[in-house]
């Protein structure tokens, strides 16, 4: 094959490294970019062959990503679960193929021996930390919230609200007065903010966003702006994720903090399938990533510096 044809030539062949498929959902925001950005150079760092799959978000379009990935035989599944239901039978399909599945950034309600591991962050706490960081920023005021969630049936959507609700719980100045999905993206985030704007007297009595998101959080400021009221003022917003134009965003003074989210999930993916095919280990069923809160304190033009480039 061409690796001996290489050899011959003396050109140092790659290692004929694992092929592994990946299941993406889409690219629905720049941090979905970023992690598939991310993925593709881990992948080539490493010497394996990468069989990308994008979803378009259609959880049907996974499972025959995944099927047709069994099919050709990789010796590793990477999957991004758009919703946390419905993968049993796929997954068993995978596990009678003694084909290890990794999880990436979301989590699926199939039981633990049907994956290897997840690698994600502690969503509940992300939706925690955003509400704690609201309710000392607002102290006592009242403050009526509009919440953007994210795909519906996603375990990011139900954890951040989860989280969300935790936090702001004790204090009883903070109300959701309105909460609906825009599905992660900027151009959905935007129209559901201005039919929030709309209902909420132009705006004028609502006090913050909360979406779970950064790309939401961006297409909710454009409605903010072009109904004539100021974003990160008027209106606090606080998001996850830490993409570049979130940090933007906050050097300009239009949005307030956002909880960030690592893209590189693949790297310690990598690394527990690369332990498993040596000699079988098995890494714990969840490895965690940092959640860290950035404010307008921290510097966002530098952030925004430092991002820029990463992919997203
Ligand atoms: C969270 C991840 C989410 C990001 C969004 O782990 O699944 O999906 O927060 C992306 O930007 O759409």
């Amino acid at each position: 094959g061409s690796a001996a044809m290489l050899a011959m030539t003396g050109t140092a062949a790659l290692a004929e490294g694992e092929t592994v498929g990946f299941s993406q959902i889409g690219s629905e925001s720049g941090w979905r970019a970023a992690e598939t950005t991310l993925t593709r150079l881990q992948a080539e760092e490493r010497g394996y062959r990468l069989q990308f799959s994008d979803a378009q978000q259609r959880q049907e379009n996974q499972i025959a990503a995944i099927r047709s990935f069994i099919a050709q035989g990789v010796d590793a599944i990477l999957l991004a679960p758009v919703v946390a239901t419905g993968w049993d039978s796929v997954l068993q399909e995978a596990k009678e193929a003694e084909i290890p599945v990794v999880l990436l950034d979301r989590q699926v309600d199939s039981s633990e021996d049907l994956y290897l591991t997840a690698v994600g962050s502690n969503l509940v706490h992300e939706g925690e930390v955003a509400g704690e960081w609201l309710a000392a920023e607002v102290g006592e005021r009242d403050c009526r919230i509009v919440e953007l969630q994210g795909t519906t049936g996603s375990s990011p959507a139900i954890d951040r609200k989860a989280g969300f609700e935790n936090a702001i719980a004790a204090h009883e100045n903070l109300t959701i007065v309105r909460s609906q999905t825009g599905d992660f993206t900027r151009a959905q985030g935007k129209e559901v903010m201005e039919s929030f704007l709309q209902a909420e007297n132009g705006g004028r009595d609502i006090c913050a966003l909360y979406a779970h998101n950064d790309d939401m959080a961006v297409g909710a400021i454009q409605a903010i702006k072009e109904a004539g009221l100021k974003p990160g003022e008027d209106i606090l917003i606080v998001s996850i994720d830490g993409v570049p134009d979130i940090f933007q965003a906050m050097a300009a003074g239009e949005a307030n903090a956002t909880v960030e989210l690592t893209p590189n999930m693949a790297g310690p993916a990598f690394d527990a399938l690369e332990a498993f095919w040596a000699d079988g280990t098995l890494s714990e069923k969840f490895i965690q990533t940092e959640s860290k809160l950035f404010t307008q304190a921290d510097d966002p033009a530098g952030e925004y510096e430092a991002r820029k480039d990463l992919g997203y």
